[in-house]
């Protein structure tokens, strides 16, 4: 799968499946079903029986998925895949009774990957998250969002989102692009957090005019920064119609998440230390609330985050990995699911929803997620007797067969 795709042709049919849509509010199980693709898009979905002959007459390509269950492709709406270095001397640490604060304060953390992010070649930047992304791949993700942050200059943050906007075109997978200038304070701006931030705001268009920013993040938090530090990046980030999201009340609430629901926030990400003001501002928005069961068992959390408070407001819940070398050194966003289960208390059918209907809206996308006509034809094919099993095995599945954009992977 690393990178070579099969030419496409318009009408496909692939029959002899078991489907799970997610339509509506619960599996949206088809058996016996067929889907019908017309190049990237899906443009019927049922049982193999009810396809209509004109379009059956239209066919230009059969293929048979041999009764294996299909699911839209998986979406990983958090990741911070571009980074130099690793840290595994903090885990070290942590495990010996330092904190992930404490650390950070120590110049460590973030700041340790930005050292070994700028000492990167470019090259060796793409090619590691290159190997991180064909990991995710294998479990079916058909789209990944990946952040900068380790950067935190103009050109190194560029570096980064370029490294990103390659890898989605040289790999078969969508790649959205969030710009985290707001990750940490860099040395050279040492105790000068409110001119960093200035910068940030400065950066915001020239790093827009290039392509490369989706949507831009922060991190709120008390080793990063505070609530009235985001809101001026938020602020840059409208002036250039960008949409925002935010790492938000992880170690401690600060106000983060209403912040960026007031600022109609795609989605506000960790959330542990959720109130009910930031659950009603997120709601009254429809951000999608992104939780990290990775995060808080790499970092021995006990503070959970209000899952019960936010599915009774109807607040749409997404799992990602937040893949990073600090906090979620993993690539399994099929564990991160289970997790979310086992840790969070999901269900499993809310822990698949998580990973792509409710993902794709955490990235503002509404063409995937679910298995219906119109949306992308992006779909996996896996050896299993039922979705739940997806939230259920803790390693081991891999995607039988992926369709990317109505091409198969090979
Ligand atoms: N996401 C982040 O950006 C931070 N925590 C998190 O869950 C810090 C990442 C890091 O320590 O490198
Ligand atoms: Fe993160």
């Amino acid at each position: 799968m690393d990178g070579t795709v099969t030419p496409n042709s318009s009408h496909m049919l692939w029959h002899n499946t078991r489907l799970a849509t997610l339509e509506g509010k619960g599996w949206g199980m088809i058996d016996d079903g067929a889907l019908i693709t017309d190049g990237a898009r899906i443009v019927w979905v049922g049982r193999h029986k009810d396809l209509p002959d004109a379009m059956t007459q239209d066919i230009d390509e059969s293929h048979d998925l041999g009764g294996l269950l299909v699911t839209p492709g998986l979406i990983d709406c958090h990741t911070h895949l571009v980074y130099g270095g690793h840290r595994s001397d903090e885990f070290e640490l942590r495990l010996q009774g330092a904190t992930y604060e404490s650390i950070s304060r120590a110049g460590g953390g973030i700041r340790s990957t930005v050292a070994a992010t700028r000492a990167s070649s470019e090259q060796l930047l793409f090619e590691r998250a290159m190997q991180c992304a064909c990991v995710l791949m294998r479990e079916g993700v058909t789209t990944l969002e990946i952040k900068s942050g380790y950067g935190l200059s103009l050109a190194d943050e560029a570096r980064c989102l370029r490294v990103a906007r390659r890898l989605g075109e040289s790999l078969p997978v969508s790649v959205r692009t969030t710009f985290l200038g707001a990750h940490a304070v860099p040395t050279e701006f040492d105790g000068r957090a409110d001119e960093y931030i200035a910068a940030v705001c400065d950066w915001i268009p020239a790093l827009a005019a290039e392509g490369l920013v989706d949507a831009v993040d922060a991190f709120c938090d008390t080793t990063a920064f505070t609530a009235s530090q985001v809101q001026r990046v938020f602020e840059a980030a409208r002036a250039h119609g960008l949409p925002v999201k935010l790492h938000a009340e992880q170690r401690v609430g600060s106000g983060g998440a209403a912040l960026a629901a007031s600022f109609d926030a795609l989605s506000c990400d960790h959330l542990e230390y959720l109130d009910d003001n930031g659950i009603a501002a997120m709601k009254a928005s429809g951000s999608v609330a992104v939780l990290i069961p990775t995060a808080y068992y790499f970092l021995r959390e006990s503070q959970m985050p209000p899952v019960s408070a936010l599915r009774r407001a109807g607040v749409p819940i997404a799992v990602a990995t937040d893949h990073n070398p600090g906090s979620s050194p993993g690539l399994s966003l099929l564990l991160a699911a289970n997790m979310a289960c086992t840790l969070f208390g999901l269900k499993p059918l809310e822990a698949v929803q998580a990973i792509t209907v409710h993902a794709a809206r955490a990235l503002g996308m509404h063409d995937r997620g679910r298995l219906v006509a119109g949306q992308r034809a992006d779909f996996a094919a896996w050896d299993l007797d039922h979705p739940n099993e997806l939230a259920y095995w803790m390693s081991g599945v891999r995607a039988q067969r992926v369709i990317v954009g109505g091409t198969e992977r090979s």
